[in-house]
């Protein structure tokens, strides 16, 4: 393939210089920033990460900042998800839909204050839609991109590594909690959260002068843990049923087909953006709901154009998005969206994949892993 033109454009993070100094494979392009996915293979990075404990540059999950005595109202107008209860420290997996009820966004929202929210966000544009949102309703709200730069610390070996860097504290932080933790004599935002089944963190960096003395400390205090680079891990994930926006999930989907259905309050979301949309999906239900795929034969290439799913009559079934092999399953793995005819548990379906028509079972996410 063809190499990618690097440019002002194509945002570096403050961890890159440590990354390609740690021999990076690939990177991926997220919100206009690098996001390195592998740093070994992608199969000894999956072992690795389920083993022992690895540190993310995961600085393209940005922050869009929504402060001013409109911010909860604003991000509540984004979100079908209730958010009247959210208590400060408190992280919220919110759809971002239009008003469709199409997704936009599967951020994490973290409620810093009453006044005040970072909006995590998967790949596409949130900051244009929230100011746009805030100047129509005339919301009296700043919406920011701040210099935030998150270092993911993500595997088994998590909470021992980060106790060694912030202090036993760390321990207590309860999952999809946050609190302000001291590293070098500054506050820094750490919350239970992360995009793997591993467990883990995510430390919120605000200053990127201590983005390689924050590096730097979790190598030194990790050496005895075996702690290595990593990135979001397209196996792990798929094993897990993490989706990923623009991929698995686009414009064209509701949340209920997604499965994020657990995350509408279509009732108590009043005056929410797609409301409308989503209150009648909510009654008569989704047309197509997304699956895990069970892909029999060899192991199948990677997934860029959608690969079609039908059914034995040569009817469309539905499509995959993210394929691999998981070694731990010892069979291809997929995530897809799958019509309402075939979305049954067992579901017998063929897959055309690159290398050829492959049988395939529908089945739940995440999936079952031994
Ligand atoms: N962390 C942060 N920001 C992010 C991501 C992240 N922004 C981009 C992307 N990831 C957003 N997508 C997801 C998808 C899944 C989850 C988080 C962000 C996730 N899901 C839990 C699960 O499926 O087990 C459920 C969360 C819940 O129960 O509330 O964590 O990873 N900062």
């Amino acid at each position: 393939m063809a190499q990618l033109s690097i440019s002002r454009r194509l945002r570096g993070t403050p961890y890159t210089n440590r990354l390609e100094a740690a021999g990076v494979k690939a990177y991926t392009v997220y919100n206009h920033m690098l996001l390195p996915t592998v740093i070994d293979d992608v199969e000894f990075d999956y072992h690795h990460l389920k083993k022992h404990v690895q540190v993310w540059d995961v600085s393209c999950e940005r922050q869009i900042e929504v402060r001013g005595p409109d911010a909860e109202k604003l991000v509540q107008l984004m979100t079908p998800r209730d958010l009247s209860k959210a208590q400060i420290d408190q992280c919220f997996y919110i759809p971002i839909v239009d008003e469709s009820g199409g997704m936009l966004n599967d951020p994490v929202a973290i409620k810093l204050a009453d006044d005040r929210f970072w909006i995590s966000i998967a790949d596409s544009d949130v900051m244009l839609w929230a100011k746009g949102l805030a100047y129509g309703f005339r919301h009296e709200v700043a919406i920011t991109e701040p210099d935030v730069n998150i270092l993911g610390v993500q595997g088994p070996k998590s909470d021992d590594l980060m106790a060694r860097v912030f202090g036993e504290q760390v321990r207590t932080i309860r999952f999809f909690r946050g609190a302000w933790l001291y590293f070098e004599g500054q506050s820094i935002y750490v919350a239970r959260s992360g995009y793997s089944k591993q467990g883990g963190f995510e430390i919120y960096l605000e200053d990127r002068t201590l983005a390689e003395p924050l590096w730097d400390a979790l190598f030194a205090e990790g050496a005895g843990m075996q702690v290595r680079p990593g990135g979001p891990n397209l196996i792990e994930r798929i094993e897990g049923g993490l989706l990923s926006y623009g991929n698995d999930m686009t414009r064209e989907n509701t949340p209920f087909e997604c499965g994020l259905g657990r995350f509408c309050d279509v009732e108590a979301s009043i005056g929410s953006v797609g409301r409308n949309a989503l209150m009648r999906e909510a009654q008569n239900g989704p047309v197509r709901v997304v699956r895990g795929l069970n892909i029999e034969g060899e192991p199948v290439p990677g997934c860029r154009d959608p690969w079609p799913v039908t059914a034995d009559n040569g009817e469309w079934a539905g499509q995959v998005t993210s394929a691999a092999f998981s070694p731990d399953l010892q069979t291809n793995i997929g995530i897809g969206m799958i019509e309402r005819d075939y979305w049954q548990i067992g579901q017998s379906v063929w897959v055309e994949t690159p290398a050829g028509a492959r049988r395939a079972t529908v089945g739940d996410l995440p999936f079952t892993v031994p």
